[in-house]
């Protein structure tokens, strides 16, 4: 990622004052899209809400999570994107409320010392989704497959498929693993207009 610029971070200034209007519109995307009960707040039990989702989904498909998989959501969405990012890495328990603003700005403040870190974690937990949205394993994603996935995070049809045809780079009708983790991890990473992943969640929500 050595050829994405890096916004210089001005002192003087918020983390989220510091990113780009694209940034922030995808951050506050993600933020509408991971509000499990749609109340304008992240909590914990949004996060748990989300990993039941998931395996309700795949349990729907007959596909019994391994205890593994399990525990590689919590590790993810609990200790990786709650607590370390999105609570800031204090009062992560289930009294605490993160406003839009909140959530944006401690992002912003766990990504920009942390960009090769943080490139990891996006890249390893959109391989979690995948391995949860893939429901035939047969390790591509089909249009079919990819609007369910949206559709858990209450984007329609439609959407769902201008997102899957912006990620289906390469040929056949099929997202590969390695499109959708690049994809991703293009969502969190990009901070400039016109990235792989900008719709990877659905329509872009704007400031
Ligand atoms: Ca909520
Ligand atoms: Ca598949």
């Amino acid at each position: 990622m050595a050829d994405r610029k890096t916004p210089k971070f001005n002192r003087d200034k918020t983390a989220f004052e510091n990113m780009s209007d694209i940034w922030k519109s995808k951050a506050k995307t993600y933020f509408v899209r991971f509000d499990a009960n749609s109340d304008g707040i992240h909590e914990r039990k949004d996060y748990e809400a989300i990993i039941e989702r998931l395996i309700n989904h795949m349990k729907t498909h007959g596909i019994e999570p391994t205890k593994q998989q399990i525990e590689r959501f919590n590790h993810t969405f609990i200790d990786t994107v709650w607590c370390e990012s999105v609570a800031g890495g204090h009062d992560t328990g289930y009294d605490r409320k993160i406003t839009m603003e909140e959530f944006c700005n401690n992002i912003a403040e766990h990504m920009i010392p942390n960009i090769e870190f943080c490139t990891g974690v996006t890249l390893q937990f959109a391989s979690h989704i995948f391995d949860a949205i893939d429901l035939n394993r047969d390790n591509v994603l089909s249009l079919k497959e990819y609007s369910a996935f949206l559709g858990m995070l209450d984007v329609d049809e439609e959407h769902a498929k201008i997102a899957f045809l912006s990620i289906n780079k390469g040929t056949g009708d099929t997202i590969s693993r390695e499109e959708f983790c690049n994809a991703y991890s293009d969502f969190w990473m990009n901070f400039e207009e016109g990235g792989i992943g900008e719709n990877v969640l659905g329509p872009i929500v704007r400031w």
